[in-house]
């Protein structure tokens, strides 16, 4: 799909959202790198537009499931930039009061109901999710966000079934960005696509350049617009990069070098400023957002770096919707 199909308001958006990422993921790196902040992270780079453009594409109170890699996701979705930084500095300003830490962010408010750690297992969640929905009847639409490695876990097969038996729904959003940790994607698999075996399970599935704002917000749309509609789950499996290794300090060694500098000269954040550029956008409106955008994150990880850690006697509160301990 060409870019002028798509408004360039919505485009402006995608990149709003997608300056915020980016800024935050190199901030978060930096950091790291510097000692001033220890922390398991699983960087974003590359992924910003493809979970900018999905959650454009959603209602602020539409859920999400994310994993480990979710900053992107977390961000494009509306949560507060102070208190996720907070969180993952596991910090008691944080979402989880500094309790779930990086891997297990959670903020209702902004729709994001769970981040996982542990492959795929998210995808049943959100299953649920879909159902509790179709029940209620309240016309939320759930994303589930995962690697091309999770489609080889069996919670993978038995969500995307139910959810296509019972037609919830639910997008099932593959960020295919061709390993999973040290292994490529065609090591894994039987099938050349993730799309394909969504085929198998009789539900909507489409493949599509998630590094391509209007490609992947159209998809992201027609997905949510189905899934409003009554008419069930897609599973969109949307082509992606990392840049950095699976975790931060993996030099990424396993990805040969002419794959990874085709990837890099495909960067999905300049040709998004490009497409904006070429509908007239002027740079000083794209500059101003990326400077707003640094701010937030400036003022987000000096809020994080300034906050308390929880104390081991709260160790046991925000578990259960009722304490039962005193
Ligand atoms: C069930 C399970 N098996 C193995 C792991 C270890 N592990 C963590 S991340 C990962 C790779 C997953 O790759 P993918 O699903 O493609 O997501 P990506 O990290 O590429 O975003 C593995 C094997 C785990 N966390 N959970």
């Amino acid at each position: 799909m060409a870019t002028d199909t798509v408004d360039s308001t919505v485009l402006l958006e995608i990149y709003r959202r997608t300056a915020r990422i980016y800024h935050a993921d190199c901030k978060f790196r930096q950091m790291i790198s510097t000692g001033e902040l220890a922390i398991v992270y699983y960087p974003v780079r590359g992924q910003e537009v493809l979970a900018a453009a999905m959650m454009t594409a959603l209602e602020h109170d539409d859920y999400l499931v994310t994993i480990y890699r979710g900053l992107h996701d977390q961000i494009a979705k509306g949560v507060p930039l102070k208190p996720l930084w907070a969180e993952f500095a596991g910090k008691r300003t944080g979402t989880c009061c500094g309790k779930g830490g990086p891997m297990h962010i959670t903020h209702p408010e902004s729709g994001l109901m769970v981040t996982t750690g542990i492959v795929g297992s998210g995808i049943p969640i959100a299953t649920g999710l879909g159902l509790a929905s179709q029940l209620a009847g309240d016309g939320k639409v759930t994303v589930c966000s995962f690697g091309d490695g999770a489609t080889n876990i069996g919670a993978f097969h038995e969500g995307v079934n139910l959810a296509s038996l019972w037609n919830l729904p639910v997008i099932f959003l593959c960020q295919n960005n061709r390993y999973g940790e040290h292994t490529k994607f065609e090591f894994t698999s039987t099938t050349e696509t993730v799309a394909e075996r969504g085929v198998a399970y009789g539900i909507r599935s489409v493949r599509v350049d998630g590094n391509d704002a209007a490609q992947m917000y159209a998809a992201a749309r027609e997905a949510v617009e189905h899934a409003r509609a009554g008419h069930g789950p897609t599973l969109i499996e949307a082509m992606t990069f990392r840049f950095n290794g699976h975790v931060f300090g993996d030099p990424g060694k396993y990805i040969p070098k002419e794959e990874l500098e085709a990837a890099m000269a495909a960067d999905p954040v300049p040709r998004l400023r490009e497409q904006l550029l070429a509908l007239d956008i002027s740079p000083s409106t794209l500059d101003d957002i990326d400077a707003q955008a640094v701010q937030e994150v400036e003022e987000a990880a000096a809020f994080a770096l300034n906050s308390g850690q929880p104390e081991l006697r709260e160790n046991r509160l925000d578990v259960l919707s009722e304490e039962i301990l005193g």
